[in-house]
């Protein structure tokens, strides 16, 4: 457990914090624009006791709010934390969920020929989802896509029996033992709606059952939500290819006209992007537009379009106070309300369009599929006619030069690198490197970036002294986009900071892919391309002949703030990998929880959480669980 002081705020004075985020901050308190650091400064002194108390809010015997013995009803303080885990993680889980249900609405749409914005992309994607689901019998690309949509559609909603995408993502002895230890789901919408049946006023009281509970949300996160999400925007989209893009603030180009892209569905993105080009295409039409990207919508569209980065979680409200920005289209998760606000300053008009994620002060156009190719073109229109509105002289971008990032390494990506390595044999290719030290294990850092800290300094830190040690270091998220901020996604021939046994592995892989360098972390997507990391690990493991929890590797997300984070993290877990997080959630108040989380748990699954906020010491017992299981590997 880890007490107040360790938790709040950590400043190196070492640590250079990004120049553009810093000043870009200092141009927004100039302007009177309340960004999230000052938010969180505000509202953290008043609540940085909650975290290690336990409240339940759920029936009107209460509030009770940091409870010492039991609530009104007698709940203990065990079961009052889990209860509200597990709420949290419905939440997650319901967000990835929603996100499988909008994309597999529109794959079938594009099946059924009722959708012609989009078409099927990648085939031979299809093919695998298609075979990999059991499916057969279709005559037609067309066919294929409605039944791979119309499974995924059942696989959420059906009532009972394990969704078909579990079968076909996951190894064996994973769905043996999870069938064993009770937490086999069934569809994602019953298991989401039991989840919030047993945390009802009077339900489960058993402390163990609601945690099992919050797993069971993880595997329901992972295959009805990240694993078909990431199929069907491969499908619909085009499989990443590797592509070179610039990222931070100073991608905003003030002589164009900008349209910055936020969210997390990358479908209505794709329209605002064909709109903008056919714009662009008119010699007539001048300036151009400019379309750039933030949050997780930002990763999907430069990984697989090679559109430039403005910024993560945090930046929202600082790419906005550019001034430069004429348009900010929003679909869903982790908008900032605050936007608005910031917006207010400025001519930027921010638009809206899920009906799950409307937000007061902003603009509502609401994404319909069929209508796409039409709503990116009155998307676009708006953006040119609000440009006429910028007040030029209220421009500010920070004079620094953007990072370049090397980006688009899907799975597939990958494979497709390291068999130049080694032919025939890609997955050999690492496993040699693994068990010869080169490589010494396998971490992938994921998820968001906290207000916490120095801006970047938790991730970047963590990342410095893996890679360091030659850990091989896969990125999704914001961290990921983040870590290339710190140039930690540029290749260079001369891998600073890299391990130099590393160092040599990537040189090699370089060279066998007649490149200069290959960037020293792979950055492999948005989050829900997390179900790609799975893809890394079910082929090692296979690979060797051995458990996902003998591998050396380990999975971080040292900043953690959504709730989607938390499913997740269950999921990982459950499937046995060593999950680092770098802030505890709420639930310090229970001793018993904290030890089932990060201790206990390891019997069932052979994996388990462990919470550490400094990204030395939590890098150093990474490494040291790393060599822990190459010894048990006898590697
Ligand atoms: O899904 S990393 S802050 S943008 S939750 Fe959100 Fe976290 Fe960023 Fe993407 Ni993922």
């Amino acid at each position: 457990m880890h007490s107040v002081e360790e938790v709040t705020t950590m400043v190196e004075k070492d640590f250079v914090a990004d120049p553009v985020t810093m000043e870009m901050r200092k141009r927004a308190r100039e302007l009177g624009i309340r960004t999230v650091w000052q938010r969180y400064e505000e509202n953290h002194a008043r609540s940085k006791d909650a975290p290690f108390q336990a409240t339940c809010m759920t029936c009107q015997q209460g509030p009770c709010v940091d409870v010492r013995q039991t609530g009104v009803c007698g709940m203990s303080k065990d079961v009052i934390v889990a209860k509200n885990l597990v709420s949290e993680t419905t939440i997650g889980a319901a967000a990835h969920v929603a996100h499988a249900r909008r994309v597999a609405a529109i794959l079938k749409g594009v099946g059924d020929g009722s959708i012609s914005g989009y078409s099927v992309k990648d085939g031979e994607r299809l093919d695998e989802v298609y075979d990999g689901l059991g499916l057969n019998g279709a005559q037609t690309v067309g066919e294929k896509a409605v039944e791979v949509a119309e499974t995924i559609q059942d696989d959420i909603s059906k009532l009972s029996g394990p969704p078909r995408m579990l079968g076909f993502r996951s190894l064996e002895d994973r769905k043996k033992l999870w069938k064993e230890k009770g937490i086999l789901i069934d569809g994602g919408c019953p298991e989401i709606m039991e989840a919030m049946n047993r945390i009802a006023m009077g339900m489960d009281h058993d402390m163990e059952n609601l945690l099992l509970g919050a797993c069971r949300l993880g595997l329901v996160d992972a295959y009805c939500g990240m694993h078909p999400a990431t199929l069907v925007q491969d499908i619909l989209l085009g499989d990443p290819g590797i592509t070179k893009i610039r990222t931070n603030l100073t991608v905003i180009d003030p002589n164009r006209i900008n349209i910055v892209l936020h969210g997390h569905i990358p479908f209505l993105p794709d329209a605002v992007i064909a709109a903008a080009e056919e714009y662009n295409a008119d010699p007539n039409n001048r300036p151009e537009i400019d379309i750039v990207g933030m949050c997780c919508t930002g990763m999907e569209v430069l990984m697989r379009k090679g559109i430039d980065f403005a910024g993560d979680i945090l930046q929202q409200e600082l790419a906005i106070a550019t001034g430069a920005v004429e348009l900010m289209v929003v679909e869903v998760q982790c908008t900032q309300p605050a936007i608005v606000d910031a917006a207010d300053h400025f001519h930027t008009t921010i638009v809206t369009t899920d009906p799950m994620a409307k937000m007061e002060g902003t603009t509502y156009i609401e994404f319909e599929p069929e209508r796409a190719e039409e709503i990116g073109r009155e998307l676009v229109t708006i953006a040119v006619e609000n440009y006429a509105s910028r007040d030029h002289s209220k421009v500010y971008i920070p004079d620094y030069e953007p990072h370049e990032m090397l980006a688009g390494f899907s799975t597939r990506q990958l494979v497709a690198c390291l068999d130049k390595a080694k032919p025939g044999d890609p997955i050999g290719a690492l496993v040699d490197n693994i068990k010869n030290r080169n490589i010494r294990g396998v971490a992938a850092v994921i998820g968001c970036v906290t207000p916490r800290d120095d801006y970047g300094y938790r991730t970047v830190t963590l990342i410095r002294e893996l890679i360091k040690n030659d850990v091989l270091v896969l990125l999704t998220g914001c961290v990921g986009t983040m870590a290339s901020y710190w140039d930690l996604l540029k290749p260079d021939p001369t891998y600073p900071g890299v391990g130099k046994n590393l160092a040599k592995v990537m040189d090699a892989i370089a060279k066998a892919n007649g490149v200069e360098a290959v960037p020293p972390c792979i950055f492999m997507g948005s989050c829900v391309d997390n179900s790609r990391l799975e893809e890394v690990l079910n082929a090692t493991a296979s690979y060797l002949g051995v458990r996902i929890d003998q591998l050396p590797a380990a999975g971080s997300a040292p900043e953690y703030i959504a709730e989607k984070a938390v499913p997740i993290g269950f999921w990982t877990v459950a499937l046995g990998v060593f999950t680092h997080i770098g802030d505890q959630p709420n639930v310090a108040a229970s001793e018993r929880a904290v030890k089932w989380l990060t201790d206990d748990v390891e019997d069932i699954f052979g994996g388990k959480f462990y919470v550490e906020a400094d990204p030395y010491k939590s890098a150093e017992k990474i490494i040291e669980v790393i060599e822990e299981k190459r010894r048990a590997l006898g590697i």
